[in-house]
């Protein structure tokens, strides 16, 4: 757990005080902010972007994708394997995150990637900064350039990434991707690999366990790229899409254990990504619901082009791993990939992703957090960061249940229910006042609200 009370223990002095410095912050009274904060062993100055909180910074040493045994870690090799297995005609190379760091630049994130000026992702709503230079990484597509530029044409990377969002059973604002991809020459050998590609991925999944519904075209809204041959392009994407339908076979049918009565359903449907075109998000169709599993499409030159790689088209995919893990194993709260109990750690083992056995629910203990507003409205990922910098793991869900304008006043008030309750212990009554407290307290310090 990292809840406020009990830091983590790599939690150094500097990193105590500047959280409790950080917790007194004022939205109100910027000057309050630490000239600089220390994350992984750096030093960072801040600035008024500043939004990365202690409970972010506690999570970017954990590094789950490296612990055998860890759902995140058998998800992981589950796929390279799948994409390395013998005699398959290209090899993955597959770098280790802890040689990227978690910090990259806007150019990193955004700017190469094509994202133009206006993308909400670039917000500070949705991410956390370090100062305006420095943010976390909120995809795995961020180290695109650096991974092309390596000079292998085929690759997989998996890593944690940070996106400021609500708080529920199934969003964390950590979570884990794997990004892949493959390029190939445009010249006569390049195309003639493509094509034994094609043939290897197509021999190797058996298509009739799959019903693929595929609603995509080409068209202006997702067009080939000015510079492409769609010939070629259509390769690109034919190879895509059969690796990808090859991959869910593998996870959905094999490692799942669904039965091999039923095929496989997979839906291909089209997207936007500024860094690709075409782009697609493909989804499963499990438990009686459409998922969606990941995005993908063709690599937009202007990437390679940064990368310095000339002359070459391929594809390219980012997939959420708690995602998966938790539809393979039945896993029904994304918090408990953070836990350290052995009853959750002792389940899982290399190799396989068998179903989780709940070992408990204990009770939760909602209360609602109500307050006036200073103006016309207030961010709740403001609100969630701050419910999370006090309650750590505690918090399982935060819900807007009310939105009241006062007839007299015009003032508007906000009214949050936060759920708490542990995944491993029960909570005493006192020990949730005590946290609620904080949050109410801290909602006034940094939003400036009057609590009701
Ligand atoms: C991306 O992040 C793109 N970088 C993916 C991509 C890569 C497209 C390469 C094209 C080429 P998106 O935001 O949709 O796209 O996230 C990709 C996947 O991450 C989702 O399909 C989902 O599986 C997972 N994901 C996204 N948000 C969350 C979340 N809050 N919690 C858990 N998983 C998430
Ligand atoms: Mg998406």
């Amino acid at each position: 757990m990292f809840g406020l009370r009990r830091p983590p223990k790599h939690a150094s002095h500097a990193f105590r005080s500047w959280t409790n410095t950080f917790l007194r912050r004022s939205l109100a009274a910027p000057t309050s902010r630490p000239p600089s904060i220390e994350i992984l062993g750096g030093t960072y100055p801040t600035d008024e972007t500043t939004n990365i909180t202690p409970s972010i910074i506690s999570k970017l040493p954990e590094r789950l994708y490296s612990r055998p045994g860890h759902p995140i870690h058998i998800l992981k090799s589950l796929i390279e394997s799948h994409f390395n297995q013998h005699g398959a005609p290209s090899t993955f190379h597959c770098p280790s995150a802890d040689s990227f760091s978690p910090l990259v630049t806007p150019k990193q994130n955004f700017d190469d990637l094509s994202f133009p000026s206006d993308h909400p992702g670039r917000s500070l709503q949705d991410s956390y900064y370090v100062n305006r230079d420095l943010l976390l990484r909120t995809h795995t597509s961020a180290h695109e350039v650096e991974l092309f530029a390596s000079g292998h044409n085929s690759w997989l990377f998996t890593s944690d990434v940070y996106r400021r969002d609500e708080i529920d059973a199934s969003h964390y604002p950590v979570f884990h991707q794997m990004e892949g991809a493959s390029v190939f020459s445009t010249n006569v050998t390049g195309m003639k690999d493509l094509v034994d590609n094609i043939e290897y991925t197509r021999y190797a999944t058996d298509q009739k366990d799959l019903e693929i519904e595929d609603l995509t075209v080409i068209n202006d809204e997702n067009p080939y790229q000015l510079d492409h041959d769609p010939e070629q392009v259509d390769l690109v994407i034919e190879s895509l899409k059969l690796s990808i339908n090859g991959l869910l076979l593998k996870l959905f049918r094999d490692a799942a254990g669904v039965s091999r009565a039923d095929p496989l359903r997979v839906r291909w449907i089209p997207a936007y990504f500024p860094f690709t075109t075409p782009s697609y998000e493909v989804e499963v169709f499990f438990n009686g619901k459409w998922l969606e599993i990941l995005g993908c499409g063709v690599v937009q030159d202007a990437t390679l082009q940064h990368a310095n790689v000339k002359n070459k088209l391929g594809w390219a995919f980012g997939l959420g791993l708690e995602r998966i893990a938790m539809i393979l194993t039945s896993i029904p709260d994304i918090r408990l990939f953070w836990s350290k109990d052995h009853r959750f750690l002792s389940q899982f083992s290399s190799g396989n992703l068998t179903k989780f056995q709940p070992y408990s629910k204990y009770p939760a203990c909602y209360k609602d957090l109500s307050f006036w507003l200073p103006g016309p409205t207030v961010e709740h990922n403001d609100v969630f960061d701050l419910v999370r910098d006090c309650a750590g793991d505690l918090v399982e869900n935060v819900e807007l249940i009310d939105d009241f304008i006062h007839p007299k006043n015009q003032k508007r008030s906000l009214c949050f229910r936060i759920n708490y309750r542990s995944m491993d212990r029960s909570l005493s009554n006192e020990e949730v006042n005590e946290i609620h407290t904080r949050v109410a307290s801290l909602s006034k310090d940094r939003l400036g609200v009057e609590i009701r």
